[in-house]
């Protein structure tokens, strides 16, 4: 079973209710949830004028190859009603795969590690929370490390 770690995002309309669903979706249609993070309430990174996030990562552990899984992800948020517009425009969802174990892919549409993630603390923090000692392949540092040699104003707040 390869570790994986999911990071959901929502935006806009009902946020909570919105990160909820997705969980039902993904425990239904892709694998149980092992474990979450806190959700965090974030200032939107990349276009700073959108609304607040609500953000947090999920950990699965599935045999379901990572494209699979990706196509799964689409689904759900397709299902959900995603509307996709400009480049980091606000979303009622976001799926995001963070990690997919130690894998590293690099294809036009998937790309595994996240290639952000170690810019963003809205992904640092929760992560953190609940895999402070796990390497990221590429970066070969922890997430602790990454988060403390993060530096970011964008807040970040546990709810
Ligand atoms: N997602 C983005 C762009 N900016 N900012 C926050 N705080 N949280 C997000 O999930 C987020 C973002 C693109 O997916
Ligand atoms: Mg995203
Ligand atoms: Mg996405």
């Amino acid at each position: 079973m390869i570790d994986v770690f999911l990071l959901l995002g929502s935006n806009l309309g009902d946020r909570q209710a919105f990160l909820s669903n997705a969980r039902d979706h993904i425990e239904t249609d892709v694998a149980p949830i092992i474990s979450v993070s806190s959700v965090y309430e974030t200032q939107s990174w990349g276009k700073t004028d959108q609304p607040d996030y609500l953000n947090q990562v999920l950990y699965l552990k599935t045999d379901v190859p990572a494209r699979v899984l990706l196509e799964k992800i689409l689904h759900i948020e397709m299902l959900m009603g995603r509307k996709r517009e400009e480049k980091w425009g606000s979303r009622i969802i976001d799926i995001d795969i963070l990690f997919y174990g130690q894998e590293i892919i690099s294809e036009t549409d998937l790309n595994i590690p996240h290639p952000e993630l170690h810019k963003r603390m809205f992904t640092l923090e929760p992560l953190n929370e609940i895999t402070p000692h796990f390497i990221h392949p590429v970066l070969n540092k922890s997430i602790f490390e990454l988060k403390s040699e993060l530096k970011s104003d964008l807040h970040v707040k546990k709810l």
